[in-house]
């Protein structure tokens, strides 16, 4: 069994560092990527059982039914990097198919990664498994020090390409190419546009555990960063905006108050936002010109449900 764990310095100063300057913007808000601390981890899995977030569900449906398509459109694989792999279960889908000689993983949940990594590396013999406790956005490059010779294909499911504003989605996709190499690939799946009510429901399931997802950041600063928020005097507010293309998430403060992070105290008016997320949208052409523009060319697409994968090389 080959198995190694890599923990990155801890984002503990980057989370601080962002928080205050987010405090400080206008409108005031916080990068998603400070959702996914252990309760919120356990939280956004639980999303993923709602009947009105269809997005996981329909992306492993696609991925089942189409694999066999999937693998022969790839080819030899000896090299497969997963960013943000949370769970490590869509990977073990692909490991079936593509019997690649190495599996990078990274996440900024480090010991979560390890704990879901280090059994691939048991029911695969010979497959080498590396874990990265890393905020892949930050440190992606440092990965490039742990592959193996080989073609290389980069894994990017679940619509986690809609939490970037175009522009940064370029940018992420071009490191992607540079890491895959001139020879590599990239998988990646993506929410399609379609009925905003059905997108409405699907960020305000009626359990509320979206609301507890987005809430919960604040419980985290106060864990975290000795932060003084009251939960209770926010709103989990979510919507989707046709125009730009995306379901925004928001807290949205109940009343005028004043709320103490890190001895700064930050000033928030009565219906004043804290925007927390951006989930994009795409129509299929829309996403290849977005990669188009990071170096990528569309080799396949496969949709259903209205979710898409695509492949580029
Ligand atoms: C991880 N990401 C693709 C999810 C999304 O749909 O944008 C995160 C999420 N936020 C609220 N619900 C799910």
């Amino acid at each position: 069994m080959s198995f190694e764990f890599l923990d990155f310095p801890s984002a503990r100063d980057d989370l601080l560092n962002d928080v205050l300057a987010g405090l400080a913007a206008r409108p005031k808000s916080i990068p998603p990527k400070y959702f996914y601390d252990e309760p919120g981890c356990r939280l956004f899995d639980a999303i993923c059982e709602q009947p009105e977030y269809a997005l996981t569900r329909t992306e492993r449906a696609l991925m089942a039914s189409h694999l066999p398509g999937i693998a022969a459109a790839l080819g030899k694989i000896e090299c497969i990097i997963e960013p943000g792999a949370g769970d490590c279960g869509k990977a073990r889908a692909l490991l079936e198919a593509l019997h690649p000689a190495q599996l990078v993983v990274m996440d900024i949940a480090g010991s979560a990664l390890a704990t879901a990594a280090e059994p691939l590396a048991r029911d695969y013999p010979g497959l080498a498994v590396t874990a990265l406790g890393m905020d892949f956005v930050r440190d992606l490059e440092a990965a490039s020090a742990h592959l193996k010779p080989g073609r290389r294909l980069v894994y990017y499911p679940g619509s986690s390409i809609g939490n970037f504003s175009p522009d940064e989605a370029i940018a992420l996709l071009t490191r992607f190419r540079h890491l895959a190499g001139p020879a590599g690939q990239l998988l990646i799946g993506f929410d399609l546009k379609k009925d905003p009510e059905q997108l409405h429901r699907a960020y305000n399931d009626a359990a509320g555990i979206t609301a507890a997802f987005n809430l919960n950041l604040l419980a985290r600063l106060n864990r975290e960063l000795g932060a003084e928020f009251d939960p209770a005097r926010f709103r989990h507010y979510a919507f989707y905006n046709p125009v730009a293309g995306r379901i925004e998430m928001h807290l949205v403060s109940l009343a005028e108050q004043t709320v103490k992070v890190a001895n700064q105290r930050f000033h928030f008016d009565l219906g004043e936002t804290l925007h927390t997320e951006n989930s994009y949208k795409f129509h299929r052409d829309e996403f290849n010109a977005i990669a188009g523009e990071a170096g990528w060319s569309r080799v396949n697409e496969w949709e259903q449900g209205g979710f898409a994968v695509q492949l580029f090389g």
